[in-house]
């Protein structure tokens, strides 16, 4: 049977994370718990998407390194205008999986500088608690609020991570909740006081799956079984999908779940 949960709304007052905080009062001002997941390959592109469904969602996914033709001035300058154009947060799904001290310098330097400006990342668990230490240890001289997410699930066929290895990556969460505030996952996970924000990928209203492992669940399923926030891809913006209309319809299906759980 579908889970019940507290309003995101309730959720702000009383949630560890600042940046979860800002999260929830932006999901519930602009009534949305979608995240559209910006898989292109130009700036061009990656910037027309961000300005044109910013208005639909509360959080843009980026992999910032498979743009072909970045450069910080001319990527994340612009983006992170349209952030506070559009009320949005950023969230590079840069999946860091190692020690903690080469975590920090691939967070915070080279040519991305992702701490500068992505309020979200996510990491594996994998590595153990120095991934979470030598991340957080990364965002100390940002004034900004930051926060992590750990790979507690994936959406991939043959995942390994499920079982044991789930619940050691929320026992891990559970270190530090001001800078971890959720997962990437499946399923809701961790006791409904520790309020954790459950964000789920492999989410599509019209595949079944990619022919590479990816496989999509419907927006329903996703947020009836305690999704908190919905990331889609190719669903909205795929060759011949209009990208608008798409994140109208996603958006839409999102909130109507999510007011069907609502305790
Ligand atoms: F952690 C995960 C996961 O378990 N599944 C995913 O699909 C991340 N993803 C990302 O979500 C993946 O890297 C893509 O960027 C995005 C899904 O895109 P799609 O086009 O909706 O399949």
């Amino acid at each position: 049977s579908p889970i019940t949960l507290k309003a995101y709304e309730d959720r702000i007052a009383t949630h560890p994370s600042p940046l979860a905080r800002r999260l929830l009062k932006i999901m519930t001002d602009k009534k949305t718990n979608l995240c559209v997941s910006l898989d292109v390959d130009t700036k061009d592109e990656l910037l027309r998407l961000a300005d044109t469904l910013g208005p639909y969602v509360c959080v843009f996914k980026t992999h910032v390194d498979t743009i072909e033709d970045y450069t910080y001035e001319s990527v994340i300058v612009p983006l992170v205008e349209l952030s506070k154009r559009h009320n949005f947060l950023i969230f590079e799904d840069r999946k860091f999986a190692d020690i903690g001290s080469t975590v920090k310098s691939q967070y915070t330097s080279g040519i991305f500088k992702i701490v500068q400006w992505a309020h979200i990342t996510n990491a594996h668990a994998l590595p153990g608690p120095g991934i979470v230490d030598g991340l957080c240890a990364g965002t100390k001289d940002i004034s900004e609020e930051r926060g992590l997410l750990l790979l507690a699930e994936m959406s991939s066929s043959g995942s390994l991570a499920t079982g044991d290895y789930t619940d050691k990556t929320v026992d891990l969460a559970r270190r530090n909740k001001l800078f971890t505030f959720g997962f990437i996952a499946q399923n809701r996970l961790g006791a409904d006081d520790e309020d954790f924000i459950i964000m789920t990928p492999g989410v599509g209203l019209d595949d079944k799956g990619d022919g590479l492992g990816q496989q999509y669940r419907t927006v329903d399923d996703a947020v009836s079984g305690g999704s908190d926030i919905i990331i889609v891809g190719r669903g909205i913006f795929a060759k011949g999908r209009d990208a608008v209309a798409e994140s109208k319809r996603y958006r839409e299906a999102g909130w109507k779940a999510y007011t069907a759980r609502v305790k």
